[in-house]
């Protein structure tokens, strides 16, 4: 394995000394141990090939501003391989374990499916090689099933039944690459499995489709021994008006009605979660209260641009509250991580930003998780929540949550009681003295650090 390829020092662990950031971590450091773990085991970090080496930093007014040291090859399938060797010395130089990406990243198409998966073999085994010189995971693959000009209307949702076995036939293969790279997980985001427009839409005909091909998928993975969790990406907009994977609730209810719900989890997305007007936390407690969180894509939105930006995270509040509910679960997922699935701004186009955008956003959830340890160290929330619930604890409460109460009874226990009785049943939440209380951990937490 070529070696320093990107002209940068391993990235070192500098401390908080200079609030000057650069080119080390202030808060993420590997080994240390916080609530009984690693950080490097709490944060599973992850590289999103199909931005940090794909991205050309375009947005819909102007061309790509990216500066790449690979820009010179001009032979696809040399620049294909080339990159792959680029990729491996940028896990290591940064100190990621692990990496994601789609079929149609890594390696160019062909004219048919036979010719791609030929071409797409070459740099898996190129993939291969690399994994074993640097011990470096594949945390899931995917396939790329919206980019071509064919899955204009979809692919497992498509009107077209040509385009739906086309698209099955090639998730057959990425199957294959996860057994063969070891993926942990394997991800579906429903790239245009979605609607325009309801009108020249059958919903429930596309529904039972994509539910089929699921079936098929875990099918196949039970006949090529793949053990990777299957998960979905709930998104609710974006490319199509109307994506089926909604959000959290909207996928969990389509894996339950279709006899899906043991097969799959959910890989949530922060930048997803606010386009569905939720916070990431909302998404993830959403996941964890169906059992089905399975792993996260690091990003965020920005507020004043409404799309999905998927800018590197470092909204230390909302990394404060996802590493919050990872602590409560005790993982990410059972095979879960933080991939970044992100992107540096249209401005940010050297080769170096892609290192400093990867360290914000490492450093960002290592501080969430310095502070979310504290928190659930003092139980600051826990005490929170058991006093406001704690009516249920005997009594009324109590019999609503053994299953012993009926309208009956609980008719007969209220009846007379009056109002103001009822009231005083009430208490303030004081909320904006919690919200001030998370201020106060984040500071004091990361003043200390
Ligand atoms: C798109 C998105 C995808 C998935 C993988 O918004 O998040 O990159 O993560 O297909
Ligand atoms: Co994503």
């Amino acid at each position: 394995m070529a070696e320093n390829l990107w002209n940068i020092e391993k990235i070192p662990y500098v401390g908080t000394e200079s609030l000057r950031q650069g080119l080390g971590f202030r808060y993420y450091d590997a080994d240390r141990v916080v609530a009984g773990k690693t950080m490097r085991e709490w944060l599973r970090f992850g590289v999103a090939y199909w931005h940090t080496f794909e991205q050309r930093l375009v947005d819909p007014f102007g061309e790509g501003t990216a500066s790449r040291p690979f820009d010179s090859y001009s032979d696809p399938m040399d620049r294909a391989l080339a990159k792959i060797d680029y990729s491996f010395d940028f896990y290591t130089t940064l100190g990621v374990d692990y990496f994601c990406f789609h079929d149609r990243d890594i390696a160019p198409e062909g004219d048919t499916l036979r010719e791609t998966n030929a071409m797409l073999d070459k740099v898996v085994d190129r993939i291969e090689e690399a994994q074993k010189a640097t011990g470096v995971k594949l945390l899931w693959n995917t396939s790329s099933l919206f980019t071509n000009r064919r899955f204009v209307s979809g692919a497992a949702t498509s009107p077209f039944a040509e385009i739906y076995s086309y698209a099955a036939g090639q998730v057959k293969h990425s199957l294959e690459i996860a057994k063969r790279l070891g993926a942990e997980n394997y991800v579906f985001w429903g790239g245009r499995e979605g609607y325009e427009n309801l009108w020249n839409t059958d919903l429930k005909r596309e529904q039972d489709h994509i539910a089929r091909f699921f079936h098929m998928c875990v099918d196949y993975a039970q006949e090529i021994g793949l053990d990777a969790q299957f998960m979905l990406e709930p998104k609710p907009k974006e490319p199509t008006s109307h994506q089926y994977d909604y959000d959290a609730a909207t996928s969990i209810a389509f894996l339950q009605s279709y006899d899906l719900a043991d097969k799959f989890k959910l890989n949530l997305e922060g930048n997803h979660a606010n386009l569905a007007g939720h916070t990431y936390q909302h998404e993830i407690r959403v996941a964890r209260a169906a059992g089905m969180l399975g792993s996260l894509d690091a990003n965020q939105g920005d507020k004043l641009l409404g799309w999905d930006l998927d800018e590197f995270p470092s909204d230390l509040y909302e990394t404060t509250a996802v590493m919050w509910e990872v602590l409560a679960e005790g993982s990410i997922g059972p095979h879960g991580g933080l991939n970044f699935d992100a992107k540096p701004r249209r401005t940010s186009f050297t080769a170096e930003d892609l290192f400093r955008a990867h360290i914000v956003g490492m450093d960002s959830y290592a501080a969430g998780l310095l502070v979310a340890a504290r928190m659930h160290e003092d139980g600051y929330i826990e005490d929170l929540l058991a006093d406001r619930y704690s009516s249920f604890g005997s009594g009324i409460g109590a019999s609503i949550e053994d299953g012993t109460a009926t309208l009956a009874s609980l008719e007969e226990h209220s009846l007379d009681i009056p109002q103001a009785d009822l009231v005083a049943a009430t208490t303030s939440d004081h909320l904006e003295c919690v919200k001030a209380t998370i201020n106060n951990y984040i500071v004091d937490t990361l003043g200390r650090a």
